[in-house]
């Protein structure tokens, strides 16, 4: 059975992924970092098949003993300062988390068990004022804010490390991908809480910032899939993963006020608190690597995401008040 170390896994991605590798026969260790409150809700369900250990991004030795502790064939390392108006606010934490915790990790790995494969988290944001659309794995990168900056770095020590020490390291540069799990701050979830809320007149506005932005947005069930997928090939190489699709945060309000029957524009309310210091105005991905190498392909329309979310935030909403 093989054993895979997730960073990250009371994340997003890090809960679809977990469920993932289980359903592929893996040994799934957690690492999850000390806090006076538990943030497992969204591995609740699995909680038992999978082992938590403690362990932080900011802490060197913590990532020495966990990989010296379980030898973990796989690394996914998807813990991350991952907000993007935060890392305006806590520049300094973002860089050493989601920078310069990719070198702690890398260097774990290389110290204790150089054989170990490693995926990093890699993001769109990296293309940020983006000098070719769409984006691939050889666009240059020129990130717009301290988390895109951060994200380019974790992605240049990866591949710096794949090349100085013959790691078996690569990089996913993921666009945007959601689902009902996502955190409530982002565009995507804050749109669809926001509007079930709406509909059930618990909130009477929802207030967004820019709703030009362009987004290339996928279900993170089928992205968890693709970082998998890299880590089983013979070589280490970077993929691009995305559907190919723009749309703007405005066709999202669009469609999800409608789905609840509703007119969009009579409740989203444009607020400059929530317009960034520099924005990334439009990501569309060509993942057409990952399709031919990977054999990787987006299962979820934008529709069907936009849908399901809007769906499982009414069904949460009204069991909230019920
Ligand atoms: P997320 O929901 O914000 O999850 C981030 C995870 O990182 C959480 O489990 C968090 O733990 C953990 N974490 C943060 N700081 C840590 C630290 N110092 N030590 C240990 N763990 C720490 O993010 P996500 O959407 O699942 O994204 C997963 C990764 O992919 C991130 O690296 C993100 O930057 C990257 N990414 C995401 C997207 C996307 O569209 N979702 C696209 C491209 C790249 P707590 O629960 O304790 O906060
Ligand atoms: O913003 C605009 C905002 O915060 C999307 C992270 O997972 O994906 C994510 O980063 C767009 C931006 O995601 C609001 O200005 C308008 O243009 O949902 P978001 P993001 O910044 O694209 C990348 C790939 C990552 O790697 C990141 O970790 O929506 N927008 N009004 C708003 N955004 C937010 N959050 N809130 C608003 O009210």
């Amino acid at each position: 059975m093989p054993t895979a170390l997730i960073t990250g896994i009371t994340g997003q991605d890090g809960s679809y992924l977990a469920e993932f590798l289980l359903s592929q026969g893996y040994q799934v260790v957690g690492m999850v970092r000390r806090s006076s409150t538990v943030t497992f809700e969204r591995i609740q369900h699995i909680q038992d098949a999978v082992t938590i250990a403690q362990g932080d991004l900011h802490d060197q030795s913590s990532l020495v003993s966990l990989i010296e502790t379980y030898r973990p064939d796989e690394v996914y390392n998807l813990a991350a300062q991952s907000f993007v108006p935060t890392s305006w606010s806590q520049p300094v934490l973002t860089g050493e988390a989601t920078a310069l915790g990719v070198t702690r990790l890398l260097e774990a790995i290389r110290l204790v068990n150089p054989k170990t494969r490693f995926y990093q988290a890699s993001s769109s944001e990296m293309f940020g004022k983006v000098r070719e659309v769409p984006q691939r794995e050889t666009t240059p990168f020129y990130p717009r804010s301290p988390y895109g900056v951060a994200k380019v770095y974790g992605h240049m020590i990866t591949v710096n490390y794949r090349e100085s020490y013959d790691l078996f390291a690569v990089s996913g540069i993921l666009f945007n991908h959601e689902s009902p799990r996502r955190g409530l701050e982002f565009v995507t979830r804050k749109i669809t809480y926001g509007a079930a809320r709406i509909k059930l007149g618990l909130a009477t506005e929802l207030r967004l910032g820019n709703l030009e932005a362009r987004r290339d947005w996928g279900f993170a069930g089928d992205y968890v899939r693709g970082m998998w997928m890299m880590l089983q090939q013979d070589a280490p190489e970077d993929y691009v993963l995305g559907t190919g699709v723009t749309h703007s945060v405005r066709e999202f309000c669009e469609l999800a006020f409608a789905h609840l029957g509703l007119d969009y524009r009579q409740y989203v309310v444009q607020d400059p608190r929530f317009f960034r210091p520099a924005e990334v105005d439009l990501l569309v991905a060509d993942p057409s690597k990952a399709r031919q190498k990977l054999g990787w392909q987006p299962t979820i329309s934008f529709e069907e995401l936009v849908k399901m979310m809007v769906e499982a935030d009414l069904k949460r909403v009204s069991q909230e008040i019920a």
